[in-house]
């Protein structure tokens, strides 16, 4: 699903919207509804009778109006109500999957008109969204805070995993003996955070203003992430291949080759055989240089240039650095910065 469309819907709808407190007001009663997010020709097409209102929106008002049959049509900003007990006869050559009349008249008049269109159930008690070919039902109070916190839990475990996956990888890459299945492993780490951080942020999106804690959580768990990951693939992808691609192909897994970490290791560019992931492979150097703050982007550059792995760096005479004209405190910056993170590891 268009992820950034769906957004844009949710956004009409999410708690503190005005919108959101008149459908909360409809369901609440027991009553339904049919309504349309803007009224252009497209839409007046599909209008059959009903009367023309062009009033200030209210949840009240919208909440009054429900309690007649047809379809509500408001303004593209929700701004005003602009018809009530409209009939909606959108063209049938659209489909719906839907069984009552209402949604199967949603789902079709969102279709054809590419504008956002609201059912709330009488007799389900839930409120579905359609516009285009997108249909999502709207979570209820309860269960989506419930499912919210079950997401950020299991963020957190995630979490947790992946930075003992780079600690590990810190340790053995220092000592010269990290093997493609360490690297794959903490790619595959950084792809199953990012799923559930997914989950997550639909559910912050979904949340609205009530979603500002979990929201906090979510930004907290998620810092240096896309940056950390960055750096490890360009540290072991193949010459010829792009940061996007890579990502691209990890995105694409599914739920069961996500467990298989030698589609991680193809990703990069490697065969994709379980038997070459016993390979000893060597970073370039982008993740562990970046932690040395001294180092700017354009000393991390200039040294994965003219060396293009850790270990050879590690060893390098101070006076060829010098020569490379990298300052003094720099090159002593770098020196103590490896030792150091070998350190820190050694003593988690
Ligand atoms: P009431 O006086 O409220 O019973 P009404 O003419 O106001 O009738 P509604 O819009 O309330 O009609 O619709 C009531 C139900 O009639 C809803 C739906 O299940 C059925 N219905 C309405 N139009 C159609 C249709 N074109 N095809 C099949 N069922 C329809
Ligand atoms: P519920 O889940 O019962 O609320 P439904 O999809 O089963 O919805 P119904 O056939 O029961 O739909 O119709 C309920 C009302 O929806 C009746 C009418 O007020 C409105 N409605 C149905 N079709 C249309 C339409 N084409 N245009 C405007 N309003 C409609
Ligand atoms: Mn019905």
């Amino acid at each position: 699903m268009d992820s950034k469309k769906l957004e844009e819907m949710l956004s009409f709808v999410i708690p503190g919207t005005a919108l959101r407190e008149g459908l909360n007001n409809i369901l609440e009663a027991g009553l339904g509804a049919l309504i349309v997010v803007g009224f252009d020709e497209n839409v007046k097409k599909i209008t059959d009778g009903g009367f023309y209102l062009d009033c200030d929106f209210t949840p009240e008002r919208v909440y009054e109006l429900a309690k007649m049959d047809g379809a509500i049509i408001l303004d593209a900003e929700c701004k005003k109500i602009m018809y009530a007990n409209v009939h909606l006869q959108p063209d049938r050559k659209y489909r719906s999957t839907e069984s009552g009349t209402r949604h199967r008249t949603a789902q079709r008049a969102g279709q054809q008109t590419g504008k956002l269109v609201i059912a709330v159930s009488e007799r389900r008690n839930v409120i579905t969204l359609y516009r285009d070919d997108i249909r999502y039902r709207l979570k209820d109070g309860s269960s989506i805070e419930n499912e919210a916190s079950q997401a950020i839990k299991t963020m957190e475990r995630y979490k947790s995993v992946l930075d003992r996956a780079l600690a590990n990888l810190t340790s053995l890459e220092l000592d010269n003996i990290a093997t493609l299945y360490d690297v794959a492993t903490a790619l595959q780490r950084f792809e199953m955070l990012r799923r559930i951080g997914d989950e997550v942020n639909s559910c912050v999106v979904e949340l609205g203003v009530e979603g500002r804690l979990l929201n906090l959580q979510f930004q907290d768990l998620n810092q240096d992430i896309e940056e950390d990951e960055y750096d490890l693939i360009r540290d072991y992808m193949e010459e010829d291949r792009d940061y996007k691609d890579v990502k691209e192909k990890m995105k694409a897994l599914d739920d069961e080759e996500l467990l298989e970490v030698e589609n991680f290791s193809h990703a990069l560019g490697y065969g994709k055989s379980y038997s070459l992931l016993d390979n000893e492979v060597s970073p370039k150097g982008y993740r562990l240089l970046g932690r040395i703050s001294k180092l700017t982007k354009k000393d991390i550059e200039k040294l994965i240039n003219k060396y293009n792995s850790i270990s050879k760096l590690q060893d390098v005479p101070d006076e060829e650095l010098s020569d490379m004209k990298i300052s003094k405190v720099k090159i002593k910056a770098l020196k103590s910065g490896l030792k150091r993170l070998k350190l820190t590891v050694e003593l988690e």
